[in-house]
């Protein structure tokens, strides 16, 4: 999706400079001041109508929908994470692979952020642990492994320590319900 969007906006950046470079030229040959402004007015109506069927074409898919994997209801995986100063507590800590996980993200406390990374630190999921609620956050996870939760939000002294860890499992076999 990335470079799809990324091509998007190259073609239209490469569109405006032809349409900049043409006025530039027209403005610089002396044609009569009326010619120029009708040009003017057609080439921003045209800028207009590429505009919104660019706009309409490529952001209708938007916001994403969260990747289900297939699963049905019973195939999604329910994980509850709370968090608390400073420290996280997950009720697994074997995730199967493949399939729909449902992070239920608690505090019992104060503020937290809630973080996935893989074993490379890059930040997969993520979501705030609120006071008073419980925010959901779903990912599909398509390597085995071990994954960290951390905390994202500055919430004391202990923040930094405030870490956890699961591993995600090829085959849920293994896996006790
Ligand atoms: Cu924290």
């Amino acid at each position: 999706m990335q470079t799809q969007v990324l091509m998007i906006t190259i073609v239209f950046m490469l569109i405006m400079a032809i349409v900049f470079a043409r006025v530039v030229r027209s403005v610089k040959s002396e044609k009569p001041l009326e010619r120029i402004e009708t040009k003017r007015r057609g080439m921003i109506w045209s800028m207009l109508i590429v505009g919104v069927i660019v706009s309409l074409g490529s952001l209708r898919q938007w916001p994403h929908s969260i990747p289900t994997a297939g699963s049905t209801k019973s195939e999604i995986v329910q994980v509850n994470a709370t968090g608390a100063q400073w420290y996280w507590e997950i009720d697994t800590t074997e995730i199967p692979l493949g399939k729909t996980v449902v992070f239920n993200v608690k505090t019992t406390d104060v503020n937290h952020g809630f973080g996935v990374i893989d074993a490379n630190g890059t930040l997969l999921a993520q979501t705030q642990a609120m006071p008073g609620y419980t925010n959901k956050v779903k990912y599909v996870f398509d390597k085995p492994g071990k994954y960290r939760v951390i905390c994202m939000e500055l919430c004391g002294t202990g923040h930094h320590s405030m870490q956890d860890e699961f591993t995600v499992i090829a085959n849920t076999e293994e896996l006790g319900g």
